[in-house]
């Protein structure tokens, strides 16, 4: 274990006492915090660009703004780039991948065509950082989802082509599970939905139900490769009609025995997702997060330590679900340094679920004998609890910046590495 400065430690063993007087041991906490697995997004780093050959441009109703200088251009610049968030954040984490982040050679390999090969160079550097990988089917930016519709769309050949690109998406998780031993997550979303009010809102779900039955046909080893679907409630050009709408969703995941995903920015502007948490976990044993910012629409901001991320650490954390949930991030800010937004937003989901970690007992006992008026007052007094220092001993004791002098090593990195790629 790193050193730890002097005033570091003796804040600490201060805090450390006054979480013992509540009930809290704080080393167990650290332990448990530390064996809690974040997958960071990879199209952070290139604004949900991808390396295809095809010169394409971001749709599907999703939408990364601002020009900040320095966005990676190849999966070697976006490696670098992540290994420099990597070793800013506590910890030991995950990279979940797109399809369309694969190394094609020069060569233009179309979406039904991807295969494990493509992403030999991801595990081999996976491998060698200490990292799991996780996995989506990339079913946007691409000329057969350019009216708007894929798994579920009229046409069958259409259908037919991302069913392919789907049922190759899943082997590779499995061959990603399998090459590092850490079982991947491949999460299916696809942006089919409608601006306005459609006539028809059955059939096209008639047809996801149907395309994703033939997507998940084969039996693949939970060990290797989990599936997960992911609902939304609107995009940009989907207003009216979303086809994979949470009820959909939630339907599909309880009797097909797959992971729903609950991204936070999905839902109406001030749904959150913590309490979805508790009423999922009920019906189905594990789920993704796609844990993200909505401001005034899913705009995908980045992760801040608000009451929103707060109460989904809590919900996590306190009732010990971080075997069934797993968390990935998803956002995709361009206006500020995209190193520093990775970081901002993972720090933030770590010490989000520390200071969960850290929660006094005494609520829950105050809850469970009626006690409502010292429930209120534990839980007011617990947001200045000490948890500033324990989190600042937790970084140095992995051996990343404390407190904001991560930011110092992004600057240092943008000078020398992200402003010479103008
Ligand atoms: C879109 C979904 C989806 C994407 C990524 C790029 O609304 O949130 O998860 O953000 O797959
Ligand atoms: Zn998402």
């Amino acid at each position: 274990m790193p050193k730890v400065n002097r005033n570091n430690h003796l804040s600490y063993e201060l805090a450390k006492e006054r979480y013992a007087a509540l009930g809290v041991d704080v080393a167990h906490a650290l332990k448990t915090l530390s064996q809690i697995p974040i997958s960071l997004h990879c199209w952070q780093g290139d604004d949900v660009g991808g390396f295809e050959n095809f010169g394409g441009t971001l749709t599907g109703g999703i939408m990364a703004t601002g020009n900040y200088p320095g966005k990676a251009r190849t999966p070697d610049e976006l490696r670098a780039d992540l290994e420099k968030a990597y070793s800013l954040i506590p910890g030991r984490h995950r990279l979940n991948l797109h399809a369309f982040y694969g190394e094609f050679g020069g060569k233009k390999v179309d979406r039904d065509a991807i295969e494990p090969k493509h992403f030999a160079n991801w595990i081999s550097w996976a491998r060698k950082n200490g990292l799991g990988l996780d996995f989506n089917p990339t079913c946007f930016s691409h000329p057969k989802s350019a009216d708007g519709f894929t798994l579920s769309h009229a046409d069958k050949s259409v259908r037919k082509f991302w069913i392919e690109h789907c049922i190759r998406s899943r082997e590779i998780g499995a061959a990603m599970g399998k090459a590092l031993g850490k079982t991947c997550v491949t999460n299916v979303w696809i942006p089919d939905g409608m601006k306005d009010t459609p006539a028809d809102r059955v059939a096209p779900r008639e047809r996801l139900a149907e395309s994703l039955d033939a997507v998940f046909k084969k039996a693949i080893s939970p060990k290797l490769n989990l599936d997960a679907v992911e609902p939304k409630l609107f995009g940009i050009g989907s207003e009216s009609y979303v086809v994979g709408s949470h009820e959909f969703y939630l339907g599909y995941a309880v009797s097909r025995k797959k992971l729903l995903t609950l991204d936070a920015g999905h839902y109406h502007p001030t749904e959150g997702i913590a309490d979805k948490i508790s009423s999922v976990l009920q019906f189905m044993p594990e789920i993704l997060l796609h844990v993200s910012r909505g401001v005034r629409w899913d705009s995908d901001h980045v992760v801040i330590l608000n009451d929103d991320l707060l109460a989904i650490a809590r919900e996590i954390a306190v009732n010990g679900f971080e075997k069934r949930v797993h968390i990935g991030l998803d956002y995709f800010d361009a206006s500020i340094n995209r190193v520093a937004a990775w970081t901002i937003g993972t720090r933030n989901m770590i010490r989000a679920l520390l200071i969960a970690l850290l929660e006094t007992p005494l609520i829950r006992s105050a809850e469970a004998s009626g006690d409502y008026t010292t429930r209120l007052v534990l839980q007011e007094e617990a947001r200045t609890l000490p948890f500033g220092a324990v989190w600042d001993y937790y970084c140095e004791s992995q051996g990343v910046p404390v407190a904001e002098a991560w930011l110092g090593e992004v600057k240092q990195y943008e000078r020398d590495v992200l402003l010479n790629r103008r």
